[in-house]
């Protein structure tokens, strides 16, 4: 990957719940958002964000890349797939 194609990327481990669940980014800059389940527990079997119309399989073990737009600034929830975990994505003019 070249300088010139930086793509943001960022990992949130989900272990009974999100590490970390603020993921801040810079608009404008392609962002690639990395889900590793690595707990078997609770109900965090898919991620879903909303305002970007994603809802992901999380497998265990198996990390899931998910690509958001981010040209427009703003703070956007992530969740699991019953809504009950959240963490958020910020994005940063
Ligand atoms: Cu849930």
């Amino acid at each position: 990957m070249t300088k010139t194609n930086t793509t943001q990327k960022a990992t949130v481990t989900v272990d009974g719940g999100y590490q970390p669940d603020t993921i801040v980014l810079k608009q404008g800059v392609p962002a690639t958002l990395t889900f590793n389940r690595i707990n078997d527990a609770g109900c965090l079997d898919q991620v879903q964000l909303p305002d970007f119309n994603v809802l992901a399989d999380l497998p265990l073990n198996q990390p899931q890349k998910i690509t958001i737009d981010t040209s427009h600034a703003g703070t956007y929830k992530f969740a699991c797939g019953m809504d009950m975990f959240r963490g958020k994505v910020v994005i940063e003019p």
